[in-house]
């Protein structure tokens, strides 16, 4: 029988996934009914360990939040013969080893408080099989790698995991920044991280796996796709197998869309509407824990439409909700970009001198790296950012408390539309006259 674990991190109990259409009860898509979750799929599984890699809990003020649900769920895995070996992160550095203080089921353990390593064996039948070696966030910042304190040494035969929160290959982080180097350099099976809320599983044939599991449930259009936990399993001299499992109930996807050749705006969003519910039947079908999905849309192409496709930027996210064909799924629309060029070749126009052949001069320019600006270019973007921060510091907005200033490459890409829509407003005078 292979050895069985259930790993997974940032489950943030406190929190609910972003960006919600106001129709859905938060409550129903919430960071500690994915904690619930995942002790009943560690349950279904008959998983011998259960892992999590910091982050359990969004912050210190969710000490009472995540205390009855925590508890009741090492209770039940304990019941079941289930250890729950877990390190704390940047979030929980000071709200976990307190809980795990409460906490007295045997088969619980946080590993490496105060940020010093520990070692913990997995026994089965009064044999170790499994050797975890953990390290808890002192603090809410740890500016050095923890790997710079590791001393524990991996026994033979028993297959070592290592169990941290870090952030991998980020050299300047705030949060325990470590390398794949030094991970790859100790004698581990594999390591499970925490930090990172994307799934990502390092594959390596040489040393140990590095294994992001991720957040349970997504939370933020930033980490599309798939959310779960991970099965590993670990049989004798075999390679280990490294699985994500089904979970989150909500998915967040950017969906690109193609309307090349969709002339007026209703065929646009006849063809919106089928992509999104060709996606929706697809989903429906490939991921089945899914009830909501949260879409980002992306309208490309060549069409004569791309003016008026920017009324569908906040149209689609009020008015377009999809069924999938089993009614399991419903698709909401988050936002929609407006990505559409008119169907014409800019090159060639630009090569006249009028008005218009600058105007696509323009365009084309903003769309190419932004060291190859000219002076003229970046004169233009310098102006604008000028324009916005006037904007922001003036006394009108002061109460509005904001701080969401648009990055310049999203400033670039509204320049380069209020382009387009120049642009297509010129070519149809020049058509009439
Ligand atoms: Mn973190």
């Amino acid at each position: 029988m292979p050895l069985k674990i259930l790993a997974t991190a940032d489950i943030h109990i406190g929190r609910t996934a972003s960006k919600l259409p106001s129709h859905v009860a938060a409550e129903q898509f919430c960071c500690r009914q994915a904690w619930t979750d995942i002790v009943e799929c560690a349950l279904k599984h008959s998983v011998d360990v259960v892992l999590l890699a910091g982050d359990v809990v969004d912050r210190k003020n969710r000490f009472f939040e995540a205390y009855g649900p925590l508890e009741a769920g090492i209770r039940k895995l304990s019941e079941s013969n289930i250890d729950t070996l877990a390190v704390a992160g940047n979030h929980d550095h000071d709200v976990l080893p307190r809980l795990a203080q409460q906490v007295s089921e045997q088969r619980f353990r946080l590993l490496g408080a105060h940020g010093t390593w520990e070692s913990y064996d997995v026994e089965r039948d009064g044999k170790v099989v499994l050797q975890i070696h953990g390290w808890s966030f002192p603090e809410a910042h740890h500016l050095i790698s923890p790997l710079n304190s590791y001393h524990l040494t991996c026994p033979d035969n028993v297959p070592t995991l290592g169990l941290l929160h870090a952030d991998l290959d980020v050299h300047n982080s705030k949060y325990a920044p470590v390398s794949t180097q030094e991970l790859q350099r100790t004698d581990t099976t594999i390591w499970v991280l925490g930090h990172v809320h994307a799934p990502k599983h390092y594959e390596h044939t040489v040393g140990p796996d590095i294994l992001y599991p991720g957040s349970p449930l997504a939370m933020d259009p930033g980490e599309p796709g798939q959310h779960g936990p991970w099965l590993i399993e670990i049989d004798g001299d075999r390679p280990l197998t490294v699985t994500p499992l089904t979970g989150s109930p909500v998915r967040y996807e950017t969906v690109p869309i193609d309307v090349s050749g969709s002339d007026d705006l209703e065929a646009v969003e006849g063809h919106i509407t089928n992509a999104v519910r060709e996606r929706a039947a697809k989903l429906e079908s490939e991921d089945p824990g899914v009830e909501l999905v949260i879409q980002r849309l992306r309208i490309t192409g060549h069409t004569s439409q791309c003016r008026g496709i920017s009324q569908l930027e906040h149209k689609l996210p009020q008015d377009l909700v999809i069924l999938g064909p089993e009614e399991r799924l419903t698709a909401v629309i988050e936002s929609v970009t407006n990505d559409t060029l008119p169907p014409i070749d800019l090159t060639s126009l630009a090569d006249r001198t009028d008005l218009l052949g600058q105007l696509s001069s323009l365009i084309l320019a903003l769309d190419r790296p932004r060291h190859e600006d000219q002076d003229d270019l970046e004169q233009l973007m310098q102006d604008c950012l000028g324009q916005v921060e006037r904007c922001y510091a003036a006394s009108i907005y002061s109460s509005l408390d904001t701080d969401d200033r648009p990055a310049e490459d999203a400033l670039r890409d509204h320049v380069k539309r209020l382009g387009i829509d120049l642009l297509e407003t010129l070519r149809s005078q020049e058509l009439i006259s």
